[in-house]
């Protein structure tokens, strides 16, 4: 295949089969719009914070003086596990309902670090939290979305390093599709989709952002987000439970140097959106399954002009306005020192 142009162009997405817009010529435009507010410091504790150690939530409950990470049930949670099953309707009208479960995870007891601040082996240990949630509600549930939204640009409500957990009976709309298309490609081609996106992006080059023994982190070929990644392993893997420890510290150091570039491409605490799609615990085989990461951050061009997701978006198809190659030569060209360190 020859490399897209410099020109508009179309670009398909293999997981979901869905195309997008791509504009390259597109980012010198004048920029009067919103701007993301910044940051402050913050302190190690905070007194007011519903995630540090030893303080009170909403429902009454105390926080354990942890030391490492901490998990809870949601006190808000969306889903809830004593749903009675039920449904209605058919054609134009119908609904189902759904029985699940919402969980609250807390990466680290410091209040003012991020999983890009935190050092390897802390962030060993939410690896090790996501892979012994998943083994335990997967008994439960078809689908376990671990995420992490990070940053009040992407509707954080609390700078204390965390993710969630929404654990569902039913898969939900964008893994079903993966789910959909990762199969019917193992059973034309006899090889799982996303290994041999690995094995394709290795030998290309110009998309990988990280690449340590076992992961890969790089811009997808269809990213719809400016700087958007996909963390992949270099070895066959469906969950994240299967991770043996030396494939979980790789993991973590793939993570730590992925996310420090991405706080100093603005010298800013990136925001972004994060999960994991591990195959769905459903009967039968998950071979046609890679376990893999998307992470969606909304900057453009700078740590407060970002990308919105509007107009043509929400009614044609997504759209980019710099290649997934640009993009991923910026994110390879910056330092592995996080800029606060070095400061
Ligand atoms: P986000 O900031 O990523 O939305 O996560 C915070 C979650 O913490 C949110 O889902 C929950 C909210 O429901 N929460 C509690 O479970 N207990 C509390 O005391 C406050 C917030
Ligand atoms: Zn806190």
């Amino acid at each position: 295949m020859q490399q897209p142009p410099q020109l508009p162009h179309r670009r398909f997405n293999p997981l979901t089969g869905e195309w997008i817009l791509v504009s390259p010529h597109r980012t010198q435009r004048p920029w009067q719009g919103q701007r993301e507010a910044v940051a402050d410091a913050r302190a190690r504790y905070d007194p007011q914070c519903y995630l540090c150690p030893g303080n009170v939530r909403a429902s009454g409950e105390r926080n354990p003086p942890y030391s490492s990470t901490f998990a809870f049930t949601n006190d808000f949670a969306a889903l809830l596990p004593d749903t009675p099953s039920q449904r209605d309707g058919s054609d134009l009208y119908r609904w189902e309902s759904v029985a699940g479960t919402c969980r609250v995870l807390c990466f680290s007891p410091r209040h003012d670090l991020t999983l890009a601040q935190m050092p390897v082996d802390g962030i060993r240990s939410v690896v090790d939290l996501w892979a012994a949630e998943c083994e335990e509600l997967g008994r439960t549930y078809s689908w376990v979305q671990v995420f992490e939204n990070k940053g009040a640009a992407m509707g954080c409500s609390n700078p204390h390093p965390h993710g969630q957990i929404w654990a569902s009976g039913h898969v939900p709309e964008i893994p079903g599709k993966e789910d959909a298309r990762f199969r019917s490609h193992y059973a034309s081609r006899g090889s799982t989709m996303l290994q041999e996106v690995a094995e394709r992006e290795l030998e290309f080059g110009r998309r990988v952002v990280v690449e340590t023994r076992r992961w890969l982190a790089l811009v997808p070929f269809w990213a719809v987000w400016p700087f958007e990644t996909l963390v992949l392993p270099k070895f066959p893997a469906a969950r994240l439970e299967e991770l043996d420890g030396g494939d979980r510290e790789d993991l973590a150091e793939c993570l730590k140097r992925l996310l420090v570039r991405y706080d100093n491409l603005f010298e800013t605490s990136f925001p972004y959106s994060f999960g994991w799609h591990g195959a769905p615990y459903q009967a039968g085989a998950h071979r046609h399954w890679t376990l893999h990461a998307h992470l969606f951050p909304p900057l453009l061009r700078s740590a407060t002009v970002r990308k919105f997701m509007v107009g043509y978006e929400m009614l044609g198809e997504p759209q980019r306005d710099i290649t997934p190659e640009a993009a991923a030569e910026r994110l390879r060209s910056l330092p592995e020192t996080h800029y606060a360190e070095e400061s």
